[in-house]
């Protein structure tokens, strides 16, 4: 699982980008490797060692061994250990229906993780794929909404119980009163009057916006955002999701919204002028569609763009509340002066993509209108 701009193999440019992160309060250099005994667990001494991809929230390696190549990640705290017994359930259902997903490998004692000095450890098998950053083409849009349509019709039959929820994942009032909080207790923060006109359009936004009718739940992946997604770096077809660590059930708009409001901005999350592209939207629309139809309810494609909506304003308040919180998101300490600055650029992109979409809202129902007829 190795989310980062270009091909799964070591890359000095992904080593360096991400050269500092913050965990649990602490930073720490990202030059550090998976502990020997980690290694050792699971026979991988000898291996060679790349960090991998540019997620946010977990730390991955490459480990390759001979001409083996896999993955070894380190969880963040937040997510507990059992959360990888939903990931082996469900990407056994995945592979049962010929979708291709990475597979959890048993530690030498047949476990498959390791709790090590307070942090989980789980290796897994490498797909040959490439992740971006951005999308670039609406062909690549088209194939990301096909992909994500497969996976979710293929996880429809799954009688499961989740081991590891995240409740309030998406309740948008909760993160937006996470904002409000973060606001009144950091009135000292270095950033505060920066952050505040910010955080106060993004309330405004916010308050602005219906609230998205109650739906069903889905199965979802929970963060389809663009480099959770592998392509094949020849034919740049959408191979397969991965960081399945937010599997679950929600009402499908909330994932469509998520994966809408990242693939269709194509500057991507760190740009300032960030925009909704309407050809990108349509693609991924029409990608999803051309495996969904049939499936995906009338209410839920109603839901589609106020949901993309949400989702942008959502994430902003989440980038702004850390951008005084300080303690959450992975951050490049290469590229911005502190953190806080990372999130606020990323608060304010989030926001203007949100912006754009605002001005074609009328031409992005349009799509769904025409995609899904009646
Ligand atoms: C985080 O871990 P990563 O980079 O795939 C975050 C998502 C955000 C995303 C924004 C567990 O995803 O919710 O949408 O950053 N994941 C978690 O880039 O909070
Ligand atoms: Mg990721």
């Amino acid at each position: 699982m190795l989310p980062g701009d270009g091909q799964h193999a070591p890359d000095a440019t992904i080593m360096l980008r991400f050269a500092c992160r913050r965990f649990d309060g602490v930073y720490m250099p990202d030059t550090g490797l998976p502990p020997p005994q980690m290694l050792r667990a699971w026979g991988l001494a000898d291996a060679r060692l790349s960090l991998l991809g540019s997620g946010l929230i977990n730390r991955t390696w490459l480990v390759e061994t001979g001409a083996r190549r896999l993955v070894m990640q380190q969880l963040n705290p937040i997510f507990p250990p059992v959360v990888n017994e939903d990931i082996r359930v469900v990407t056994a259902h995945l592979r049962a229906r010929g979708l291709i997903a990475p597979e959890l490998l048993a530690a030498r004692d047949g476990r498959y993780w390791q709790e090590y000095e307070g942090r989980t450890w789980r290796l897994m098998t490498w797909v040959a794929g490439t992740s971006h950053e951005r999308i670039t083409a609406a062909a690549q849009a088209q194939e990301a909404g096909a992909l994500l349509a497969r996976f979710h019709r293929a996880l429809d039959d799954l009688q499961y119980q989740f081991r590891n929820t995240r409740p309030g994942v998406h309740d948008t009032p909760r993160h937006l009163a996470g904002l409000r909080q973060a606001l009144a207790g950091h009135r000292a923060h270095p950033h505060y009057a920066a952050v505040r006109p910010l955080a106060d359009e993004i309330l405004a936004l916010a308050a602005a916006l219906a609230p998205l009718p109650a739906l069903p739940d889905r199965f979802v992946h929970g963060d389809p955002k663009i480099n959770n997604i592998l392509f094949d770096p020849v034919s740049d077809r959408a191979l397969c999701l991965i960081d399945l660590d937010t599997l679950g059930r929600m009402p499908l708009p909330l994932e469509l919204g998520d994966a809408f409001r990242s693939w269709c901005n194509p500057r991507g999350e760190d740009e300032q002028d960030s925009a909704f592209s309407l050809e990108f939207f349509r693609a991924a629309v029409e990608g999803y569609a051309s495996v969904a139809a049939g499936w995906i309810t009338a209410e839920e494609c109603n839901s589609i763009v106020p949901a993309t909506l949400t989702i942008y304003v959502e994430l902003a308040a989440r980038f702004c509340a850390d951008a005084l919180n300080e303690s959450y998101f992975g951050w490049d300490a290469s590229r911005y002066p502190s953190r806080s600055a990372h999130n606020q650029l990323r608060a304010a992109s989030q926001m203007a993509a949100a912006r754009s979409l605002l001005d074609m809202r009328g031409a992005a129902e349009e799509v769904v209108r025409r995609v899904f007829p009646g």
